[in-house]
């Protein structure tokens, strides 16, 4: 009887131990969710630092940077799984840094103050008629890689030094990198602040003004200032006979000009920083702050018009630097003010 006692004795303390043992795991999961997700987050923050080379100077910055990684990283995956979207946000070289900072060294397309306008100016390819339905200049030669502007707001030497890279490759038949870094050291004189910003009609107006411009591999990009090089200034390889404007706020007008050569456009790109793929159409405003290159347009197979941009933020961003966004909206400025301020040289 008692060897019977004792072993129901046991058995009510075995099951007590494994009634606890469950409910404390059921208990432990319950209470962690959240923090395996922060620890997730710390290992996917780890990985992201590796692919991209980040460094953090002391513990303190990497935990501001984490916080920044992390609600970034959130903010992508609730509007991807947010249903049906014409694009994708994605996790990028960016993804460590706060709107505001990225507004501050990216968006470099700043016109003066006086002569805020563009000016008028005649538009060769008016009565061009009728134009494709649509173009892309990558596949006729006439665009480089993508580049990388770096931590320095000169998107407006890589917008009008693409549209000058295209235009020479159309006329001349040779597609040559060109130099941004001759206009963001050379063209300050007034106009155009290196890193500080600057606008593409200045560029070209410098370009010009100097006789042309050299070659990328002559005066590599190193994302400053800089002092002007004399030498590699005048050891010209490309040289334009001018520049015009698109007359602004028709997408009309634009699609003709693009249909001829890649154009330098300015846009507000304040919402494209987590860009990652698809056709663009989300909320953007007009304030111009930043400068790209238009390279084609076409339509997608739902019957969606789309520009495809050229950006200056590496082959990480977006469709391997570049990207498409909504052509064709109402009011005739353009998606992000894309009609507002266009320009291309002429050669
Ligand atoms: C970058 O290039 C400019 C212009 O040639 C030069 O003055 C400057 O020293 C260079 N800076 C670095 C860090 O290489
Ligand atoms: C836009 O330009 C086209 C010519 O390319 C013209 O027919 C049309 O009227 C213009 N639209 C507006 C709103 O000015
Ligand atoms: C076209 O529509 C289909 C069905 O709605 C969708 O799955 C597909 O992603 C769309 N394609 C493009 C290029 O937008
Ligand atoms: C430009 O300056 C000349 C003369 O000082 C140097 O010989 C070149 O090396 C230099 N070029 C660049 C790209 O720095």
């Amino acid at each position: 009887m008692a060897f019977t006692g004792q072993k129901q004795y046991n058995l009510a303390i075995f099951f007590v131990i494994v009634v606890v043992g469950i409910s404390q795991v059921v208990l432990s999961r319950k209470l962690n969710d959240d923090e395996s997700n922060n620890l997730d987050m710390v290992g996917r923050h780890e990985q992201w630092m590796v692919k991209y080379g980040r460094v953090y100077k002391d513990d303190e910055e990497k935990q501001k940077r984490f916080l920044i990684f992390k609600k970034n990283v959130e903010y992508i995956e609730s509007f991807n799984a947010g249903g049906d979207k014409s694009y994708k946000l994605g996790i990028n070289h960016l993804t460590d840094k706060t709107s505001e900072e990225l507004k501050a060294y990216l968006n470099g397309f700043k016109r003066p103050q006086r002569g805020s306008t563009p000016p008028t100016t005649t538009f060769k390819y008016a009565n061009v008629d009728p134009i494709p339905e649509s173009v892309d200049w990558r596949n006729k030669g006439a665009v480089t890689p993508v580049k990388d502007q770096g931590d320095c707001g000169s998107c407006w030497a890589f917008s009008a030094v693409g549209a000058v890279e295209g235009i020479h490759a159309i006329t001349t038949g040779h597609l040559v990198s060109l130099s941004e870094q001759q206009v963001v050291s050379c063209d300050t004189h007034g106009r155009d602040m290196g890193c500080s910003g600057g606008f593409m009609e200045g560029a070209f107006q410098y370009i010009w003004e100097n006789g042309g411009i050299t070659s990328e591999a002559n005066y590599p990009y190193n994302a400053t200032d800089g002092v002007c090089n004399v030498t590699e200034e005048t050891s010209v390889v490309a040289e334009i006979r001018g520049y015009e404007m698109v007359p602004a706020n028709n997408e009309t007008q634009l699609m003709k000009a693009v249909a001829n050569q890649p154009i330098a456009v300015a846009i507000e790109a304040d919402s494209l920083f987590s860009y990652e793929s698809g056709v663009f159409d989300g909320k953007c405003g007009y304030q111009l702050d930043h400068g790209v290159l238009a390279v084609g347009y076409g339509t997608t197979e739902n019957g969606t018009d789309y520009w495809i941009i050229k950006n200056s933020w590496g082959t990480n961003w977006g469709e391997g630097g570049y990207f498409r966004m909504k052509r064709g909206i109402g009011a005739g400025l353009g998606l992000c003010g894309i009609a507002m301020d266009a320009s291309y040289p002429t050669a």
